[in-house]
């Protein structure tokens, strides 16, 4: 290909658009990376609405990462003790649907399972639910986004009736006050970070707020930084719940005519007065007061939020408690203002639209709802009682069946669990007794394939044409510009493929992903999550559209579909929900705090997160010098005081243990974390360091309600390690240590 093509940054749910240009251009020397090797340019897309043009230094530096280090051919061995040897697609597919065919003999469908990835695109997600859950007859599909974006669904379903974030990116430049909780906006969500600062700066009168046990880049700039206890943010919300009703800045309207519960929301939130409230969150009682005045005097209140949030045992209550000060005031439906999740994952949308998880049905379906099992039972012509309405189970949970030997197929794909999930050491060895397991990934070698039977290669974004849904709800399509390497395929054609030889072979006949995607649409008609007007074709000529988009909207581009396209940029404009009688829920919770609080054994609360230049596990950015030469090594955050009561000097290595596992990391002493509170990046697996792994630490007690793991905090001891760090990882970067400068000063 000579020309350029558009498509979306594969890296995170904010989905900036990005235009990429063959290596050689009539004219001008070829673009190579560092070392030589010919690489597509990237630049960011002008014309994508989401982002404007605008790129971070991951999405710049994506496509340096396609060609290094990848899995090419299908690999396979009998038992995890011997190498792996080279086969035919053709033998690995074989010996896949036996296994499935033994299983469901031998154990049943629940002795199946399948564990996914919010990097998979819309029509990969489609197709594994439409295998599992309609023709294999296990609900056993759950993604990492357990992991990451299931207690925003389940608060969005619980207050509102389904699933949707109803904001969109405009909202950062409309609004007069922006709440960001949990979220490290700045290094994790950039573009959207930069739209809101931008804003900021211009209007003094715009409030920013920030809600986070650390002083992080976000919180910086932020007119008011909430550094709150890790674990009390349901204290927060109730404790400005509580002033907001005493200074009568309520919507009483509104509560009246579209919401419900408020009466025994009333009750619990009189239980937080603000000096106790500054008390448990561990802040100052005029700062709380301020928080709640911002709020109270603002038109339009916009909060955004992620992990601080989701990653935790209560995360569905933290997330319905903020919704409820939206409701409150009446911050929802209107332009600048909102509860806003801000998505991890740059498909994490498709795959709740997709039905992506073990408790959820393509179209925004509850599975335990047996009216929505029916429907897409008749959609996929499958007989009446084939899904139960029983969610399958968690990520976390098929590892325990695995200890427990009631599964014996497990299918991973496009995720690397053997560093992503919580209790990692265990995980681990459950995966060491998993008698059959395939994974599927772009990347050879990754921490997970040490753990697989089957390795199948998988073609990645700018090597397969597929869809992506990002925060806002606007859908774009990523095309192919570039050949997979060696016999690579797309995910959801290897699905399809094991559709087919399993005998289901009319249900699995599709040539293309656009055939795949035809398919789902349909589905989501009617649906709160309508886009039964989308196709790949229309994607392609009229770019990126945002949902609803029913099918009866017509296509031409002229006045009425801009009309449209105004008319769906919020949800809930209406002030009429998605609940049966239209009105949404208010939650009456009190907050619980952490699962796992420091005691006297373990008196330091651990906290781990990402950094501004890594993705992940760091299966793309690793091989990133650029990258690495900004964080070339992991480290642990420790407060000058904490430090001093251990001896522990700027890189000095600390011995981290839970009740779980021990880590080792260079120290980072910086004011930027509260005494009491150490925190260490997630990007750094045994590939990448030694014992370095955050996940050997945290535990995997989740929220009763999303079944999230609470990622976000366990209780750790600190103990200095004589040995010189050099040994072990290396001197932290400069960029590393003039950040830890920064963000000491005051
Ligand atoms: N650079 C980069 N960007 C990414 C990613 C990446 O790997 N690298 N991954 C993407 C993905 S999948 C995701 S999910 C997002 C995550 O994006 P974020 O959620 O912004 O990132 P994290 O660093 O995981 O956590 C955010 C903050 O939560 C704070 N926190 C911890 N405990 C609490 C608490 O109890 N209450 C509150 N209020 N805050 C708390 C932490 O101190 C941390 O600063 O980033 C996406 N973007
Ligand atoms: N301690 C701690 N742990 C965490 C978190 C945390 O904050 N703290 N955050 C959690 C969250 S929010 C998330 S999202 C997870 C992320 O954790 P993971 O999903 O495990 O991390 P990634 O490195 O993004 O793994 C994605 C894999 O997919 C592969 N891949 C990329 N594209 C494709 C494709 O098209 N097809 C296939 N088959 N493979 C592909 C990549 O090579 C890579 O191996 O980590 C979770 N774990
Ligand atoms: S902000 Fe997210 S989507 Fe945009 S370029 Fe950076 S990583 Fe990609
Ligand atoms: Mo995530």
């Amino acid at each position: 290909m000579t020309n350029s093509a558009k498509t979306l940054c594969p890296y995170c749910g904010v989905g900036c658009g990005l235009e990429v240009l063959p290596p050689a251009q009539p004219g001008k020397p070829t673009n190579r990376d560092s070392q030589g090797t010919p690489i597509w340019q990237v630049r960011g897309d002008r014309s994508h609405p989401s982002s404007q043009g605008k790129v971070c230094v991951k999405g710049a530096t994506v496509s340096e990462s396609l060609d290094k280090n990848r899995l090419k051919y299908p690999m396979m061995r009998d038992s995890l003790d011997e190498s792996f040897r080279r086969v035919s697609w053709d033998e690995a597919l074989e010996a896949i649907v036996h296994r499935i065919q033994t299983v469901l003999q031998t154990q049943g469908p629940d002795g199946l399972s399948m564990y996914g990835s919010g990097q998979f695109q819309t029509e990969d997600y489609y197709i594994a639910q439409k295998l599992f859950k309609g023709f294999l007859g296990t609900n056993n599909f759950d993604a990492n986004s357990r992991l990451c974006m299931s207690s925003a669904v389940a608060g969005y379903t619980q207050s509102f009736g389904s699933d949707g974030p109803p904001c969109c990116y405009e909202d950062l430049e409309l609004t007069d006050c922006a709440f960001l909780i949990g979220t490290n906006t700045a290094e994790c969500h950039p573009i959207v970070f930069n739209r809101l600062r931008q804003h900021h700066k211009q209007n003094r009168k715009v409030k920013m707020v920030v809600v986070d046990p650390r002083r992080t880049k976000t919180a910086e700039v932020a007119d008011l930084h909430l550094a709150i206890k890790p674990g009390t943010d349901i204290d927060l919300f109730n404790g400005i719940a509580h002033l907001l009703m005493r200074w009568g800045t309520i919507d009483t309207y509104f509560i009246d005519e579209c919401t419900q519960n408020f009466p025994a929301y009333a009750e619990v939130i009189s239980h937080y007065p603000p000096e106790l409230v500054a008390r448990n969150c561990e802040i100052r009682l005029d700062d709380l007061e301020t928080a709640a005045k911002y709020w109270a005097k603002s038109e339009r209140v916009l909060s955004l939020w992620s992990m601080g949030m989701n990653q935790s045992s209560e995360g569905t209550a933290k997330v319905r408690t903020l919704i409820n000060l939206h409701l409150m005031t009446r911050n929802i439906g209107k332009p600048g203002a909102g509860p806003f999740s801000l998505t991890g994952q740059p498909n994490a949308m498709g795959g709740r639209e997709a039905g992506g998880l073990a408790n959820i049905l393509p179209g925004y379906r509850v599975i335990t709802n047996p009216q929505h099992c029916a429907e897409m039972e008749q959609f996929w012509g499958r007989p009446p009682g084939s899904i139960r309405p029983q969610r399958g189970l968690t990520g976390v949970e098929m590892m325990r069946a695995l200890e427990t030997g009631d599964i014996g197929f497990l299918w991973i794909a496009a995720t690397n669990p053997a560093v992503s999930m919580p209790d990692v050491k265990r995980t681990q060895e459950a995966l060491r007794r998993s008698p059959f397991t395939v994974y599927q990934d772009a990347y050879y070698p990754t921490e997970t394939s040490e753990y697989a039977h089957i390795l199948l290669p998988a073609a990645q974004w700018s090597e397969k044409t597929g869809v992506m849904t990002n925060s806002e709800r606007v859908v774009t399509l990523c095309p192919e510009f570039r050949d997979p390497p060696g016999e690579a395929r797309p995910d959801w054609a290897v699905l399809a493929e094991v559709g087919r030889r399993l005998g289901f072979v009319e249900a699995f006949r599709f040539n293309s992903s656009a055939e795949v995607f035809a398919e789902f649409v349909q589905c989501t008609e009617g649906r709160p999550c309508d886009y039964s007007g989308l196709s790949h074709d229309r994607l392609r000529q009229q770019g990126p559209l945002q949902w609803p988009y029913p099918y009866q909207w017509p296509s031409p581009e002229g006045e009425e579909e801009k009309e449209q396209n105004r008319t769906n940029k919020r949800l809930y404009t209406d002030l009429r929900f998605n609940t049966p009688d239209g009105r949404a829920r208010f939650a009456a919770y009190h907050s619980k705090g952490l699962a796992e609080p420091p005691d006297t054994d373990y008196p330091f609360i651990l906290t781990t997160g990402r950094l501004y230049g890594h993705w992940h596990t760091q299966t793309r950015t690793g091989h990133i010098p650029k990258i690495r030469k900004m964080h070339p090594t992991p480290f642990i955050e420790i407060h000058p005081r904490d430090a001093a009561r251990f001896k522990i000097e700027e890189n000095s290595l600390v011995e981290v243990r839970s009740r779980r596992g021990v880590a080792r990391f260079p120290a980072m002493i910086t004011e930027a974390i509260a005494p009491g509170t150490v925190f260490v990046p997630m990007h750094w697996g045994a590939l990448w360091a030694d014992d370095a792994e955050a996940n050997a630490l945290t535990h995997p007690i989740a929220c009763p309600s999303s079944l999230q793991p609470e990622l976000k905090a366990c209780a750790v001891q600190l103990e200095k390690v004589t040995i010189p760090t050099g040994s072990l990882h290396g001197e932290p970067s400069e960029l590393d240590l003039k950040r830890n400068q920064a963000l000491t000063r005051k």
